[in-house]
């Protein structure tokens, strides 16, 4: 199962894509997604320059070698770009090797260890009328798990410009004095049922997040994600000690070595790896076979720049997984629908793999080709005094 040719194809169906097939010569072909949500290109032109000719001539059949040979071989371990390289390649790859052996990938990594996988569905307002009505709507549409993010009183409308990032105003005691004000009224307003989630974006100090995690424990929140800057797992330590608010961290890890410290000493109830940014399923299996050890379950990240393939990926693992914890749906733009077919699918708070062979997602690219590229940027945040904050 010699790969006889590998390609990249970047689209923007309502936002940027980037996704890699391989094809072999026995004429199967796999798909993985690439997609860096602002950096696209970057990953694109690592892919194309520098790992697409080491792969043609590769037995596809080689999922682990090729992911040691991709990893070790760089020299320059680890960071989003490379790693997200790789995570194309080993998808495309697993999806490979199970068309080949003529059955969903779930099959592969020891069969289904439920039928269906729940998930959380994002709601947000510029204001709390219209987060509560946005969390009704969800409600309507089945979903039992929603994550809350509201505007805040006060701060100024974002400086947006096509150009360059938008720029947002940040104000941490503006936050504090309106956060827990408002996942209690959408406490109040759907009851104790429903699973309420908040992602704090990195944007707290340690002792503000730990002030906030103390006081909202009477809502029993589900979880609160990101607390603190991704980079120092240290100060999660002191959150810890202040509360048992239960804490999902991890989307922006790349690698498994990011998150041992935080599984080993039981700083986070969810690990948010993603296949797409953390090395493919090869090593996001890995993660979650290690937070096992500590009763820490998954949360794959899936916000709308995980592409639908990273979806059919995350989801036939989440569907082997003993500790598997719930999955972020955030949604696609309609348009990828018609790029992106595939088999997994959303009902009543949950998502199925489907029995396609493979990770059951495909790209058309001719579909795709009708999107180009368009360049765009995640924000950023500046503080009152004009310097930057985290976004
Ligand atoms: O590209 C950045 C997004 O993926 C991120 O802002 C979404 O934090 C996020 C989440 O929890 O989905
Ligand atoms: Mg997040």
């Amino acid at each position: 199962m010699k790969i006889r040719d590998a390609r990249v194809i970047v689209c923007s169906p309502g936002r940027n894509y980037v996704t890699l097939r391989i094809e072999t010569r026995s004429g199967l072909s796999g798909i993985g997604d690439a997609t860096v949500n602002g950096r696209e290109m970057a990953v694109a032109a690592y892919l194309r320059d520098h790992v697409v000719p080491t792969l043609i001539g590769r037995d596809a059949a080689r999922v682990e070698d090729t992911w040691q040979y991709l990893y070790r071989g760089a020299y320059w371990r680890g960071g989003p770009i490379g790693m997200a390289a790789i995570a194309a390649v080993d998808v495309a790859l697993w999806d490979i090797k199970a068309k080949a052996a003529g059955m969903p990938l779930y099959q592969l990594f020891g069969g289904a260890s439920r039928e269906q996988m729940s998930c959380y569905a994002h709601a947000s307002g510029a204001n709390l009328p219209e987060l509560l009505d946005h969390v009704s709507a969800l409600r309507a549409q089945g979903f039992r798990a929603i994550r809350l993010q509201c505007g805040i009183p006060g701060l100024p409308e974002p400086r947006d410009s096509p150009a360059v990032p938008a720029e947002h105003t940040w104000d941490s005691d503006a936050y504090l004095r309106f956060a827990p004000g408002m996942l209690d009224a959408v406490r109040c307003a759907v009851g104790a049922e429903v699973a309420l989630l908040h992602d704090i974006h990195h944007r707290l100090t340690p002792i503000e997040a730990a002030r906030l995690a103390r006081a909202v424990e009477p809502l029993n929140l589900f979880w609160l994600e990101d607390p603190t800057p991704a980079e120092n797992h240290e100060v999660i330590r002191l959150i810890r000690r202040a509360s048992v608010t239960p804490l999902a961290i991890g989307e922006v890890f790349n690698s498994i070595h990011d998150v041992h410290a935080l599984l080993r000493e039981q700083l986070i109830d969810y690990i948010r790896v993603t296949p797409v940014h953390a090395g493919g399923l090869t090593q996001v299996r890995r993660i979650a076979d290690l937070a096992a050890l500590w009763q820490i379950r998954t949360a794959f990240h899936g916000a709308s720049d995980m592409s639908p393939v990273t979806f059919g990926a995350a989801l036939h693992l989440g569907r082997t997984l003993p500790n598997f914890g719930i999955q972020e749906y955030a949604g696609h733009p309609s348009q990828a629908d018609d790029v992106f077919p595939r088999a997994w699918a959303y009902s009543d708070g949950y998502l199925t793999t489907g029995e396609v062979h493979g990770h059951g997602v495909d790209i058309d690219e001719n579909a795709a080709a009708r999107f180009p590229y368009v360049r765009s940027y995640l924000p950023v945040n500046r503080l009152a005094d004009g310097s930057l904050w985290n976004w």
